[in-house]
């Protein structure tokens, strides 16, 4: 079915865009998404492969930057902590260069990952995959007055566990800070005034001499360049992008150019309406509910439909997700398929409902 579907493409310079785009609307079995990764990455001879590990604290913006450097939404995002859960990576095809982007979930705490009903793994090794990357992104939040200060400590050990791996520096959410040289001071900071082996030259900060006796924890001397951006803004992942394309190197691609994402269409699907649960419930609510796909099926016009069952565990949480007469859990039905119609490029008829179960 792949196969036949390829060899009605038009044109092969339009492969990569036309191919991850639509290859994806097939992917509604997980058969053939295994056979899609599976399948032998259709490089060029010259070709060019850079993977990139985007790591930082929960909320900076790693799965905002992931999206816009794919150009589409595959990595769900919200306003609240830990909205990715897992690793998982988004693939980057254009002409003779494969980026692969390790999208990670933020570091976290034994008490979150409890609370927020989070993966073990991730405190046994929360960064695991970063030893396959060819490029660490460091990315922190500068509109964070806690975080934007120094460099958490899982950050700075990572940096120190894999030294041969080159690493950036990505201040991001520049967007919401006024004062523009502030971001001088956090650099300064962060980098300990060394970029790529340079001092850097700005004007000193000044810190009260208790804390020029942390001063050796704060940052990280070994950062190769430093970018200021806004995730949010074209124009600046843009600029970042074209930075990956000419740190690839030559080396063989690990996927097939029609992939765009190692998650499963139903991870996609669940992904996205934990980040609706996560944007529209309060507090900890959305971090107890937990999912099952009940039906998935393409229509007669080529649409799909999708039934997803809700688990609430209390009572109260259940009312919530419901609203006042059903409004809440139509509105994320809504949203949530609209992204999905987004994703797999078709119709998406998603039906939610919800139970409780304890
Ligand atoms: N204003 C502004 N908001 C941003 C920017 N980048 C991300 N955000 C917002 O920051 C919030 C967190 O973004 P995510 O991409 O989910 O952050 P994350 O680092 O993947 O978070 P976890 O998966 O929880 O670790 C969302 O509400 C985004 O819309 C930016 O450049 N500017
Ligand atoms: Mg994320």
């Amino acid at each position: 079915m792949l196969m036949s579907f390829q060899e009605r493409l038009p044109a092969a310079e339009e492969r990569g865009t036309v191919l991850s785009s639509l290859l994806l609307v097939l992917l509604h079995r997980r058969r053939e998404q295994l056979s899609l990764l599976l399948r032998h990455p259709d490089q060029p001879d010259n070709s060019k492969v850079l993977k990139v590990a985007i790591i930082g604290a929960p909320n900076a913006g790693k799965s905002t930057l992931s999206n816009q450097l794919l150009g589409r939404k595959v990595f769900a995002v919200s306003k609240k902590v830990h909205t990715t859960r897992s690793r998982s990576l988004g693939v980057l095809t254009e002409d003779d260069t494969q980026i692969i982007l390790l999208d990670t979930p933020g570091l976290t705490t034994p008490s979150k990952v409890k609370r927020h009903h989070l993966e073990t793994s991730l405190l046994v090794d929360p960064w695991n995959t970063v030893k396959e990357a060819d490029l660490m992104v460091v990315m922190v939040d500068v509109a964070d007055r806690w975080m934007c200060n120094r460099l958490d400590f899982e950050v700075l050990k990572c940096l120190a566990q894999h030294p041969d791996i080159p690493a950036i520096l990505v201040l991001n959410k520049v967007d919401l800070v006024k004062a523009k040289d502030r971001l001088l001071d956090i650099t300064a900071q962060l980098t300990c005034g060394v970029v790529n082996g340079q001092r850097m030259r700005v004007r000193p900060v000044i810190k009260p001499p208790w804390l020029k006796a942390l001063s050796s924890q704060r940052g990280w001397p070994h950062f190769k360049d430093v970018f200021m951006l806004s995730s949010v803004d074209r124009e600046d992942v843009e600029t970042l992008k074209s930075y990956f394309m000419v740190a690839a190197k030559p080396g063989s691609w690990q996927y097939h150019s029609g992939v765009l994402t190692d998650q499963s269409p139903e991870d996609l699907c669940t992904n996205i309406i934990r980040e609706k649960l996560l944007e529209y419930l309060p507090q900890e609510v959305p971090y107890s509910m937990t999912q099952a796909v009940e039906f998935w099926q393409e229509g007669e016009s080529g649409e799909l439909n999708i039934s997803v069952k809700l688990y609430a565990t209390k009572d109260t949480h259940m009312k919530m997700v419901i609203g006042a007469a059903g409004q809440m859990v139509a509105q994320i039905a809504k949203e949530a398929g609209e992204d999905l119609s987004r994703v797999f490029l078709r119709e998406v008829k998603l039906k939610l409902s919800v139970k409780l179960r304890k």
